[in-house]
């Protein structure tokens, strides 16, 4: 075994919507690896919180403004990249949106709209990174998916039917490419402490924890939520050479609820 099959030197990696949480700590982990980062995020305020947080911890990213559902900003960021930093040889599709909706309250629009990020982004970005990845004879893509995509629970209808799409969406590109030498995996965060789950582990006016956070814990045999920085090495492990036979699978990264039917009453 040779450790140098951990290392990303001279890769380029393109991080979907990492101006922070989850892709910012894959991000700070594939530089430390040895990667060039590139990120993108929804607007220009994002990109600059992003780039300010990278030059922080001394991480010369190259920061983006697009859309991940807009197909052909997305082609003409990609082309950039290729021209500006070099063909992308590591794609994480890390974007995402949740509404929380009881489903039959929730608008088709709304539905459309979990779908268009969760889901069509990642087809529109790995759609748009493939053909160089062909050319190049490698390349990692990386879908972020969810407990959502083995499980479902109230309001997360439109976001459990993305993640569980993308986990398909995952095998089927390592099914249609894995012969150019291209491996799709994904990882499945379990609940993680980041603003997107903020509402879920708010104080109660009592100043008591929220009855979702006690829940979580509970279910969770680590008896914690997780953090970011527990997806770094699972996330390096996949964007590297050490997983090259490593495909169409999705890493749970959930502190074990997957495995745990719960805690008798
Ligand atoms: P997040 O709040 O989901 O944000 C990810 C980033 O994507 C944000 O900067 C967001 O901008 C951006 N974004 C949204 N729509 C976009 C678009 N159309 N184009 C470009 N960028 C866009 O952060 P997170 O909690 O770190 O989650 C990252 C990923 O992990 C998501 O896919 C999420 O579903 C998944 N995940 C999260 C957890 C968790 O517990 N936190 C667990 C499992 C999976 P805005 O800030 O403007 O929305
Ligand atoms: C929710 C949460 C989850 C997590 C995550 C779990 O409301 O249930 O937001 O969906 O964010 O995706 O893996």
């Amino acid at each position: 075994m040779n450790m140098k099959d951990f290392s990303l030197t001279g890769k380029i990696a393109w991080i979907t919507g990492a101006s922070y949480g989850i892709g910012f700590a894959i991000a700070e982990a594939f530089h430390a690896a040895g990667a060039t980062i590139v990120f993108n995020d929804i607007n220009q305020d994002l990109v600059n919180r992003g780039l300010a947080a990278y030059q922080e911890k001394g991480i010369p990213a190259h920061g983006y403004v697009c859309d991940v559902t807009n197909e052909e900003a997305v082609q003409a960021l990609v082309a950039q990249i290729e021209k500006e930093v070099g063909v992308i040889d590591i794609l994480v599709n890390n974007a995402g949106i949740i509404r929380r909706i009881p489903m039959i309250e929730m608008s088709a629009a709304d539905f459309r709209k979990v779908i268009d990020v969760d889901l069509n982004a990642p087809f529109i970005c790995a759609k748009a990174v493939i053909p160089s990845m062909i050319q190049k004879g490698h390349g990692k893509i990386i879908n972020i998916c969810s407990m959502m995509s083995e499980l479902g629970r109230e309001t997360v209808s439109a976001y459990a039917a993305a993640k569980g799409g993308l986990k398909m969406l995952t095998r089927n590109i390592c099914s249609e490419y894995g012969g150019h030498n291209i491996q799709c995996n994904g990882i499945g965060p379990g609940y993680i402490a980041t603003p997107q789950t903020a509402p879920l582990r708010e104080r109660q006016a009592d100043g008591s924890r929220h009855p979702f956070d006690q829940f979580i814990v509970s279910k969770t045999p680590a008896a914690r939520w997780g953090n970011p920085e527990d997806l770094q090495g699972p996330a390096v492990f996949l964007a590297s050479d050490a997983s090259n036979f490593v495909n169409g699978h999705i890493l749970y990264v959930d502190g074990g609820i997957l495995a745990y039917i719960g805690k008798q009453p």
